[in-house]
């Protein structure tokens, strides 16, 4: 068999590249080693810059998005119990974030490739890459008990940070950055109406917490935890309790309360990989950098990436022209760098590390609050947020 990219991995970055090389008349196959019903419901992300909304408008995918997506033009900041509103719009020039879960844009992009007969391969196991650094880089994987072979002029490896792509890099070919953090995120879905308009981000001495959404009937919510925190500890009532005291207000404000839906502990990490090539293997989103979910950057770092790497693929391909994949991952990494500082220094003000002193706290509160009463500074948290210029 044989193919002109072969993808790897069926998340936003491997099915938004599929269906941008495929309407440019380019083959591609997608190689997933979950199921479909697994992919369609795994909860995550949930804003989207301007940026990523004009590229999945430009793949003919956003029908949904467009009729369902909530336009937020600004954020809200809560500490020291009052409630701080940044205009994003007003900050930005007209910059704004939509808010459409990364379930709907897999369940979108699923649809459109149904639509078309598009390959997306699911339930595969022992998926591997070979071959990287010669003319015909191959795919292996076993399906329905058989193994085979898919022989590609390249290989995009959208496989997530735990899939096999990167680790085939031979050692020494790349360089990694990391950073843990000691806490993580308990996130919830609930059947409620949020009790917000816009997102709501507190910092408050028991730590973190964030208000968002999916829809005007179902919130999004997050509190900060122990990463080795024991989610049987954590009942119905404990959560909506410590939710309404950290992000509660001088106010009176009171959250809305819910069915719970969901609930998963999400740790808390950032890397960088780099280069994001290696031969004829190029790897996009997940699989090459993640981001700490405060600053609300790893899917749409994921989908900037598949922005460069299709246009890249596309110009070798149809034109024969390697300039664009040889600045592939110069180009991205610009991006997820400043990308890396934002969503380090969202979390850094925002979280409370086991064991901060008196002096980390009082950094803390005056970064907010320079960030609340100087225009200068939310202009730059606001330009960050909504998304900094395409490449
Ligand atoms: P994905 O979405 O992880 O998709 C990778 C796909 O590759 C498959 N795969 C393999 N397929 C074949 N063979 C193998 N050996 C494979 N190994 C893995 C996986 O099953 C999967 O289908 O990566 P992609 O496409 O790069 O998209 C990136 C985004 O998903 C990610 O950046 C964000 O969701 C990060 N993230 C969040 N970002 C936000 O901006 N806001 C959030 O609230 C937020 N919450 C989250 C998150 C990431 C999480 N992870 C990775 C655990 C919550 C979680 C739990
Ligand atoms: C979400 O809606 O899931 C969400 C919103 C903002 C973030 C992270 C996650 O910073």
């Amino acid at each position: 068999m044989h193919t002109q990219v072969g993808i790897v991995g069926a998340g936003p970055a491997g099915l938004l590249l599929s269906r941008i090389l495929r309407r440019a008349g380019i083959a591609a196959v997608v190689l997933e080693h979950r199921s479909r019903a697994y992919v369609e419901q795994r909860i995550r992300a949930g804003v989207l810059e301007q940026g990523t909304v004009d590229l999945l408008r430009a793949a003919g995918v956003a029908a949904k998005l467009d009729r369902d997506g909530l336009v937020h033009r600004g954020l809200n900041l809560r500490f020291e119990g009052v409630n701080h509103r940044l205009d994003l719009a007003a900050l930005t020039g007209g910059s704004v974030v939509t808010i459409y879960g990364q379930t709907e844009i897999v369940k979108d992009l699923l649809a459109a490739h149904d639509a078309d007969g598009a390959e997306v391969l699911f339930n595969l196991e022992d998926v591997a890459v070979s071959g990287l650094s010669g003319e015909r880089p191959t795919i292996t994987f076993k399906r329905d008990g058989h193994t085979q072979a898919l022989e590609c002029d390249y290989i995009a490896g959208c496989d997530g940070f735990h899939g096999v792509c990167r680790p085939s890099i031979p050692a020494g070919a790349l360089t990694c950055s990391e950073r843990n953090y000691p806490f993580a995120w308990l996130g919830i879905l609930a059947d409620v109406e949020p009790s917000t308009d816009e997102v709501t981000y507190a910092n408050h001495e028991n730590g973190f917490a964030l208000l968002s959404m999916r829809s005007r009937s179902v919130s999004r919510l997050y509190l900060q935890c122990d990463p080795r925190e024991d989610l049987a500890a954590w009942p119905d009532d404990r959560i909506w309790d410590e939710l309404q005291l950290r992000l509660g207000t001088d106010d009176g404000w009171r959250l809305r309360r819910g069915p719970i839906r969901d609930r998963s502990l999400n740790p808390m990490r950032s890397f960088v990989a780099q280069p994001m090539q290696y031969g004829r293997l190029f790897l996009a989103g997940d699989a090459a950098h993640i981001v700490p979910p405060t600053g609300a950057k790893g899917l749409n770092l994921a989908i900037a990436d598949v922005r460069v790497l299709s246009e890249a693929l596309i110009a070798a391909l149809r034109d024969g022209r390697t300039d664009r994949l040889a600045s592939y991952s110069d180009n991205c990494l610009r991006r997820v760098w400043r990308a890396q500082h934002f969503s380090w220094w969202m979390t850094s003000i925002l979280h409370n590390a086991p064991g901060a002193d008196r002096f980390a706290r009082e950094l803390q509160l005056a970064q907010l609050r320079y960030v609340s009463e100087s225009e200068a500074a939310a202009r730059s948290l606001a330009e960050n947020y909504t998304g900094v210029a395409p490449v």
